[in-house]
């Protein structure tokens, strides 16, 4: 048993998951695949330490040093998962102190829930002293939010609906330095979104007539094999005709949905008419939403400033995060207590 601290990254879809088939075990409606993120000008990065002793007399959980009640909702999501990993890898019966700090907003869209599954995955293994390999954190990251099994690994991974409990996991297809292509985070609000993902998600499974949906599940695998011939070639257009094709499935899925999830902004959308006016000067540039307002904006480092100037200068922009491909999960003595 030993105490430990992991660092994660968020990812950001270019294919994306929003639905499950099976809600309990985490197990996607379509397949996903994504670039894990790390900042350019600072590290963008989600911190965990975790540890299991005798020593403790019930379950705690610190946000940036702050302890949580335990009625609190997030301690309860900590939790959860935590109890999982105990279930599924332990047998584990020691309390455990956890703690966790962000760089950046977490619960805005800008998938803090996958880089704190993926850390908190990761960090469990280590505390146990549990020698497992990156499918097995991977799909253990999955327990605790979907998209966090994405961030195991650094670079482009891909996440197959396909499988079950054991073998739901992302693989790497591609790691960070294979390619340097630039995602400028265009914050429209840092603040938590207005429809959490999982209940947007949730909602529209149950809602969204058959055929949109069923025509958003199955525009995945053929999506996925236009990124994947896009990175294979170091194409932007490829992969960003691809990317911007997602975003209009998923605008329609969430637009779909009863009641509508309508996450865009005025500011969105003045980003995207900004994007196009880019594309119409000729500059490589795609934009897509997550669950939320904020556009990650895809280009290559050579456009980078290009894009900078005009999206920052955009009405209720109020933070712009440059990003580039990151690495995934590792551990470091910089302990958070
Ligand atoms: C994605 N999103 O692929 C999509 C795109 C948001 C929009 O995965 O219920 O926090 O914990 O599995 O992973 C956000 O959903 O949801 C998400 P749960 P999660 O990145």
């Amino acid at each position: 048993m030993q105490k430990t601290t992991v660092i994660s990254h968020p990812n950001k879809a270019l294919v994306l998951y929003w639905g499950k088939r099976n809600p309990e075990l985490f197990l996607p409606t379509r397949s996903s695949l994504s670039m894990t993120l790390d900042g350019v000008d600072k590290p963008l990065e989600y911190k965990v330490t975790l540890e299991f002793s005798d020593r403790y007399d019930k379950d705690s959980v610190f946000i940036d040093g702050n302890e949580l009640d335990r009625k609190n909702e997030t301690y309860g999501e900590f939790i959860r998962h935590l109890n999982i990993l105990r279930h599924d890898y332990g047998p584990m019966k020691m309390w455990a102190r956890l703690s966790t700090s962000a760089n950046f907003p977490v619960g805005s869209g800008l998938a803090g829930s996958a880089a704190r599954a993926a850390a908190i995955s990761a960090a469990y293994f280590s505390a146990i002293e549990m020698d497992v390999d990156d499918r097995i954190k991977s799909s253990a990251a999955r327990r605790g939010s979907g998209s966090g099994c994405r961030s195991i690994n650094g670079g482009f991974n891909v996440w197959h609906a396909y499988g079950s409990d054991s073998n739901s996991f992302a693989v790497q297809l591609y790691p960070e330095a294979y390619w340097d292509i630039r995602d400028v985070i265009a914050v429209a609000n840092p603040g938590p979104k207005k429809v959490p993902s999982r209940l947007g998600m949730e909602t529209t499974v149950q809602t969204c007539p058959e055929p949109i949906y069923e025509n958003f599940v199955n525009s995945a695998e053929p999506n996925i094999k236009l990124v994947k011939e896009g990175l294979q070639t170091k194409n932007l257009s490829i992969v960003g005709s691809a990317y911007e094709y997602e975003n209009l499935l998923f605008r329609s899925v969430c637009m779909n949905t009863v009641p509508s999830l309508n996450y865009w902004s005025t500011a969105t959308v003045n980003v995207f008419n900004t994007i196009r006016e880019l594309q119409e000067d000729g500059v490589k540039v795609y934009g897509g939403t997550d669950a939320g307002p904020n556009v990650h904006i895809l280009v290559l480092p050579e456009d980078v400033n290009k894009v900078i100037e005009k999206v920052k200068a955009i009405d209720g922009v109020v933070d712009l995060i440059h990003c580039k491909p990151g690495s995934g999960v590792k551990t470091t003595n910089d302990h958070l207590f």
